[in-house]
């Protein structure tokens, strides 16, 4: 038996069977990581230990801890969990908050006292915080006082979860109150690189959410691979963005890639645009991580953020119109880095920098990761011809528990569910959501493409474009569209996006239908839910 830190085996015990995990790849010299190790001790002890302890680290509004403070905050929540909690290494410990301090402080500590941390969207309701508590068998929770009402009404039908503390709390019976009675040092437990120390939900647009199962080494793979070779961000860069740590885009981005190098993060409970441009300026924010909608609808009023501190804008979570990364450059000089990432591979796999950008492509490979586009026997299809991403790297898919392990992983290769294409340069290309494809009169037509198509046009703030059910083709192109402010939802208005669209792409791709709403459908990290629009159009004829 290969040496484990954990005491629970839960997370052990119920990794996928040998024969389904995703082959590895570990080329990279700095992906030889040492056989125990704990990611705190690069992301935060180390600092400490090497002197930069009184380098900022996390700012908020009202606070700013330098690498000594936050460390003091983990060390503290650690012995909280170990003597006052119980807490024995492999434990579930569910983290729920909205981006803040405290939220970072307590994830260290669950790195700390070598538990998994599962950490919740602020969203979720009892119910689904009921299949997370259930599905990753968690025993106890950090979490903010002001999301604590779904939490007990979950927590009052499961049985396992029988420790709960509440942060940003000052009561006597709170964590902060806890956290004073104990020392500020801790000791590290001992943890395997191959120790799983985060459970993923994945955001779960169909289905019920699947638990992404990721390793010490998976948390540090990430931060060696599209960091330095992509984002290239240096320790005087301070990051800022919207997507919540509970989504590892966020816990990436505004986390672990920050302190990978030394660098600074700004949390912020909101993420509005206003609040978002009031922010950069504010802390002088260099790096920007968000989803593609929100550039779109800071665009308006980023003005301020040309020739500001800004210097490099991430966008993943979903796919970047060609007509969002101009309209971004337009309003402030600043070249988008594009990148797709998954919870099953926790980060960016393919990217292109603002150097190499090329618009309407996702960009390359991102050094330590293969990928090729396979068509539905798992060959290689050729160049330029759609088909299936497949993905290899040094993190892969291991859902706990899980059936559907087998449909992401197949023959070693991680398929994410797009529909991609590769050009002679390497670039990856995305036309859709494999499932998402639109099927009309025989023509595949990519919703995506049409999106981006009706994007240019002036009058358009936000639109899905989807396939209704039509007796005769099959499918037609739907597209369901929202107005800029001041524009009327007309039939004529309806004709003009028409005839905007048969402008600018081969004509059948056109909408032969559109309808006017004030609002489309996401998730909580940005992603427009298609599988709604579709719920709301079947059997919709013109
Ligand atoms: C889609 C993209 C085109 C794509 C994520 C960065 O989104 C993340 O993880 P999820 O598990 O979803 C994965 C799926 O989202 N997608 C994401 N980025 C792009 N499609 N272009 C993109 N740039 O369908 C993918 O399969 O929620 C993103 C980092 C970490 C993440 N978890």
């Amino acid at each position: 038996m290969p040496y484990s830190a954990h005491i629970d085996t839960f997370t052990g015990d119920n990794l996928p069977p040998l024969a389904q995990q995703p082959e590895f790849l570990f080329d990279l010299p700095e992906l030889k990581f040492p056989e125990r190790l704990n990611c705190a001790w690069p992301l935060l002890d180390q600092h400490v230990a090497e002197g930069r302890g009184e380098r900022v680290c996390i700012q908020a509004p009202n606070l700013r801890w330098t690498y000594a403070d936050l460390q003091e905050r983990a060390n503290r929540i650690a012995n909280v969990l170990v003597k006052d909690l119980g807490v024995v290494p492999g434990n579930r410990v569910l983290l729920r908050a909205p981006n803040n301090p405290m939220m970072a402080a307590c994830w260290f500590a669950v790195m700390k006292v070598g538990a998994v941390a599962t950490a919740t969207m602020p969203l979720l309701r009892a119910k689904e915080l009921k299949h997370v508590i259930t599905k990753a068998r968690v025993t106890h929770a950090l979490c903010d006082l002001r999301l604590a009402g779904e939490l007990k009404l979950a927590a009052a039908e499961c049985a396992d979860l029988r420790h709960i503390l509440y942060f940003n709390d000052t009561s006597a019976d709170g964590l902060e109150a806890a956290m004073a009675k104990h020392s500020a040092s801790f000791d590290n437990v001992d943890t395997a690189r191959d120790d799983t120390c985060i459970l993923a939900f994945t955001s779960g647009t169909t289905g019920q959410p699947k638990a992404t199962m990721h390793f010490h080494r998976d948390v540090m793979a990430s931060c060696v691979c599209w960091p330095p070779h992509v984002l290239r961000a240096v320790a005087d860069d301070i990051f800022m963005g919207t997507p919540p740590l509970a989504f590892t885009f966020g816990l990436g981005g505004l986390l672990l890639f920050p302190l990978s190098i030394g660098a600074s993060t700004v949390l912020l409970e909101q993420g509005a645009p206003q609040d978002l441009v009031d922010a950069i300026a504010k802390y002088k924010a260099t790096v920007l991580f968000t989803a593609p909608t929100s550039y779109r609808a800071i665009a308006p009023i980023a003005g301020p953020l040309r020739n500001s501190s800004l210097r490099k804008c991430v966008s993943a979570g979903e796919a970047l119109p060609a007509a969002t990364r101009a309209l971004w450059k337009e309003a402030t000089g600043i070249e988008m880095i594009d990148g797709i990432g998954a919870t099953e591979l926790m980060h960016i796999f393919i990217s292109a920098d603002e150097a190499h950008a090329l618009p309407g492509a996702t960009g390359t490979v991102v050094p330590g990761y293969v990928a090729c586009v396979m068509d539905d026997n798992g060959k290689p299809t050729p160049l330029g011809e759609v088909g299936n991403l497949a993905v290899k790297g040094p993190t892969g898919c291991r859902y706990l528990a899980d059936d559907r392990q087998a449909k992401y992983v197949k023959d070693g290769w991680n398929y994410t569910g797009d529909a991609y294409s590769m050009d002679a340069e390497g670039y990856f290309h995305y036309h859709s959501r494999t499932d998402d494809m639109i099927i009309s009169a025989g023509y595949n037509i990519a919703g995506p493409e049409v999106e981006d198509a009706l994007l240019r046009h002036p009058k358009v703030a936000e639109c899905g474009v989807i396939g209704a059910a039509d007796e005769e083709r099959g499918q037609i192109v739907k597209a369901i569209v929202v107005l800029r402010p001041g524009n009327e939802p007309t039939p004529e208005m309806a004709k003009e996006l028409q005839n905007f669209v048969k402008q600018s792409i081969a004509p059948y791709k056109y909408p032969r239908s559109i309808e006017f709403v004030t609002a489309l459908p996401r998730t909580e990290t940005g992603k427009l839910q298609r599988f709604r629009l579709r719920l709301t159009n079947q059997g919709d004829h013109r």
